[in-house]
């Protein structure tokens, strides 16, 4: 995924309460409950209340993003977690963070971000769970199945192939665009039930849409319906600023919330 910048950062913090607005508008739950949904589909008790969850700034390869370790510390608390960045960066933060009694690390550096969590000794990976996460909200928007619903899925890095795996699982007749040979090959090899086609076919076909590519603006507002609903867990969205204010709520996009939340969920459950 995407580099986040300090400014993107900072935008995300402010922009939290609309985002989690849009969603309850759109999907009917907010963070907490569309991560929830995302772990088990009858309800489920995780305690996420009271839980003990530390952010760790991570110096490695490009370094710390400004913001970012609290961005996801700020995500965890409206989870209602116990959350704090710790001093320390690194080992010396993780050390730290275990000395305060944290039940789970969170931490990423410019390849991964995991959660690491110290009860069950489990990792867990932003990928699959933001993946997991914004088809969860997809389905919620969709009036709660995805049964024999065409989904338009935009590319097969590592959160468009668990996309299409948790698209598939819940039985979506998956359509692909994936310009990298190689990426479908491998995707169809592992026995995926999805379908290639090309952008303009994808869309006259599908009115849901994941956008898993890094690229942005290529779908304008012409190309979208009154019933056009997209999730967009990257940054650039792959829809122009038009079909954006067109979609308005329909038009699922924040690079770090979901993932965190379903995260949070998935190591304390
Ligand atoms: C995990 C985010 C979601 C979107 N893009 C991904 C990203 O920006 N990854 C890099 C994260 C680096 C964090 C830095 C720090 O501040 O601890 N090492």
């Amino acid at each position: 995924m995407t580099r986040l910048t300090p400014e993107d950062v900072g935008g995300l913090i402010s922009n939290l309460d609309a985002f989690e607005a849009g969603l309850r508008e759109i999907a009917g739950f907010g963070l907490r409950g569309i991560a929830l949904r995302s772990v088990a589909r009858a309800p489920v008790c995780v305690p996420l209340i009271g839980a003990r969850l530390a952010a760790v700034p991570i110096t490695s390869g490009e370094g710390i993003i400004s913001g970012f370790a609290d961005c996801v510390a700020v995500i965890l608390g409206r989870l209602g977690c116990e959350a704090w960045v710790t001093a320390q960066p690194d080992v010396r933060g993780i050390q730290e963070a275990v000395a305060q009694g944290a039940d789970v690390v969170f931490m990423a550096d410019d390849h991964r971000f995991i959660a690491l969590d110290l009860v069950h000794g489990r990792c867990i990976d932003d990928d699959p769970a933001t993946a997991d996460g914004y088809v969860t909200a997809l389905e919620a928007a969709a009036g709660g199945s995805l049964l024999g619903r065409h989904v338009l899925l935009l590319g097969l890095g590592p959160v468009g192939r668990a996309a299409a795996r948790r698209l598939v699982s819940y039985g979506a007749a998956v359509e692909v665009v994936e310009p990298d040979e190689a990426r479908l090959q491998a995707a169809l090899e592992v026995g995926l039930k999805i379908q290639p086609v090309d952008l303009a076919e994808g869309l006259s076909r599908c009115d849901l849409i994941f956008d898993a590519t890094p690229e942005g603006g290529f779908i304008d507002a012409g190309d979208v319906t009154p019933l056009t609903i997209a999730a967009v867990p990257g940054l650039p969205s792959a829809f122009t600023a038009s079909a954006q204010a067109v979609l308005g709520s329909r038009h699922i996009h924040e690079p770090l919330a979901i993932g965190v939340a379903v995260m949070a969920a998935r190591a304390l459950v």
